[in-house]
């Protein structure tokens, strides 16, 4: 006879947490939001991988690309880049993640000494860039020869035919500096020429990056960014169950900073597999997530297989539809609090931590609250950052709104069949997603800084300074359909729909 739970299956919107007492000293500011994000022996060692903030993007083509993870990795999460391409874009992705140094800018505007003042206007005018170096060849990495900017010429007073040569500033009058110089001493140097630009060049005088006067401002206020022991930003990348003995190494070999076998339903043998040739290859040195799962034997499975964190969730994504087209998936909140359960048993058994993370489903800003509340270590989202100006689709104006688009990775879009594979003949397929959009919401980092603040100030009305402290004190309750109706604003006339009266993040 088939196995009833007890419980309903239930979702974040119908949970609410219940304050405690706030000490004084438990202030917004004084929350930290680190999380293990590998398995580690808590108590005896610390966790080799940790966010800053408990949250990472979702392996999507709509979401998660080079540009997303510098981001979202400046602000303390990490992007799981989508595997959904093929190993050599992937592999490329990562690469650029790795190689990027904030406040270091590869010069796309560049010119060769032979051109001429009419194509310097025409570079300008396509690229928007004023400040372009010469070099040899005429590209970002050739030999440094001078640099043109808008001083260097009057176009009511010189003819558009003029070489290049004849009026850039010249290589012995710039100042430059040597790869491997801080951003901060590129500053100095900035500020003591009083210069607007500095380019970076290599033993050979190749040119390498330009650091601009501005940008040292800018990323000297992110205290919580993401990275590595060499200083270089940490991104995740996303794998499946059956390329993966040619896409892991090209990954690994990239830089990717940790894996996740991406699938809609990961309690299958084929994630096994998986793991058990990444742990034969390269042991436990390359760190791999597993999912997804909604229940204590689903997590069991993975842990027992060696994955290094359990992704949860089955059917709650926003543009999902495999609870309506295959009838399968648990309500994401009764899935995250069983994990969660399993997750600190096996704790009990074997001393080993193994994080888990909920996936999808997050709609408003305190779900990400509730789901730490109920044991959850980080989330994973996608339309939440797939509205925001880095993600890589394409921002549309629909109806008098600026939307952005936002598909499923079981969409016929995306066609990403093989998340939902499960072996057997691939003629016939069916959708799991949908292809929609979302309204844009600007900058990531300005969503993210109201997002951040909401849940360190739930956290501190549950009298928490950290993530395990919050899930040690907080209590939560199962509310009523009507009490669900008293949350919003109710009984009055809105005159206007200002940020407070919806704290939907869209
Ligand atoms: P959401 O944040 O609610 O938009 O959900 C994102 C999650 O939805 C992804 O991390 C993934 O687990 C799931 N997903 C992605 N594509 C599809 C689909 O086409 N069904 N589902």
């Amino acid at each position: 006879m088939a196995y009833y739970y007890d419980e309903p299956s239930r979702t974040f919107n119908e949970y609410l947490l219940v304050p405690g007492h706030t000490p004084a000293d438990c202030i917004p500011a004084k929350v930290s939001l680190k999380t293990p994000l590998v398995r580690y022996r808590k108590g005896e060692e610390e966790c080799p991988i940790s966010l800053n903030v408990p949250m990472v993007s979702a392996i999507m083509a709509a979401v998660s690309d080079d540009n997303m993870a510098v981001a979202l990795a400046t602000e303390g999460g990490m992007s799981f880049i989508y595997g959904n391409q093929t190993i050599e874009q992937e592999a490329a992705m990562v690469a650029r993640v790795k190689a990027y140094k904030a406040g270091f800018v590869e010069s796309d505007s560049n010119l060769s000494p032979e051109m001429t003042l009419g194509q310097v206007v025409e570079l300008k005018e396509k690229t928007g860039h004023s400040t372009m170096p010469v070099t040899s060849d005429g590209t970002g990495t050739g030999k440094l020869l001078g640099i043109v900017t808008e001083r260097d010429y009057r176009l009511s007073r010189m003819s558009l035919d003029l070489p290049v040569s004849e009026f850039m500033t010249p290589l012995e009058k710039l100042v430059t500096a040597t790869e491997g110089t801080s951003l901060k001493v590129a500053n100095d140097i900035i500020w003591d020429h009083k210069l607007n630009s500095l380019p970076i060049v290599d033993d050979e005088g190749n040119l390498k990056y330009l650091v601009f006067r501005q940008d040292y401002d800018t990323h000297k206020e992110n205290p919580l960014e993401l990275l590595d022991d060499e200083k270089r930003y940490m991104v995740g990348a996303g794998i499946n169950s059956r390329d993966y003995a040619e896409r892991v190494p090209a990954l690994v070999e990239a830089g990717a900073d940790v894996l996740c076998i991406d699938s809609s339903e990961g309690f299958s043998d084929w994630q096994k597999m998986t793991i058990e040739w990444i742990r034969e290859h390269y042991g436990t040195d390359v760190k791999v997530g597993a999912g997804n799962v909604v229940d204590r034997d689903g997590f069991r499975f993975l842990a027992d297989a060696g994955a290094d964190f359990v992704k949860i969730g089955i059917g709650g994504g926003s543009i999902c539809i495999t609870r309506e087209t295959k009838g399968i998936g648990r309500g994401q909140a009764t899935a995250t609090i069983e994990v969660a359960k399993a997750r600190d048993e096996y704790f009990e058994e074997t001393g080993i931590y193994i994080p888990i993370c909920s996936d999808g489903g997050i709609v408003y800003d305190h779900h990400i609250s509730l789901a730490l509340a109920m044991g959850a270590d980080f989330v994973m989202l996608g339309r939440y950052f797939a509205r925001f100006d880095e993600s890589p689709s394409h921002k549309v104006m629909v109806n008098g709104t600026y939307m952005k688009e936002y598909w499923g990775e079981g969409s016929a879009r995306a066609r990403n069949w093989g998340r939902y594979d499960l072996g057997g003949k691939k003629s016939l397929s069916f959708e799991e997603g949908v292809d929609s959009y979302v309204p844009y919401a600007g900058p990531l980092k300005d969503n993210m800084a109201v997002t951040l603040l909401k849940i360190r100030s739930t956290m501190c009305n549950c009298g928490a300074l950290t993530i395990p402290e919050f899930q040690d004190k907080a209590k939560l309750t199962v509310i009523s359909s009507t009490s669900i109706v008293e949350g919003g604003a109710h009984d009055v006339l809105l005159k206007d729909k200002t940020p407070y009266v919806s704290n939907v993040t869209n």
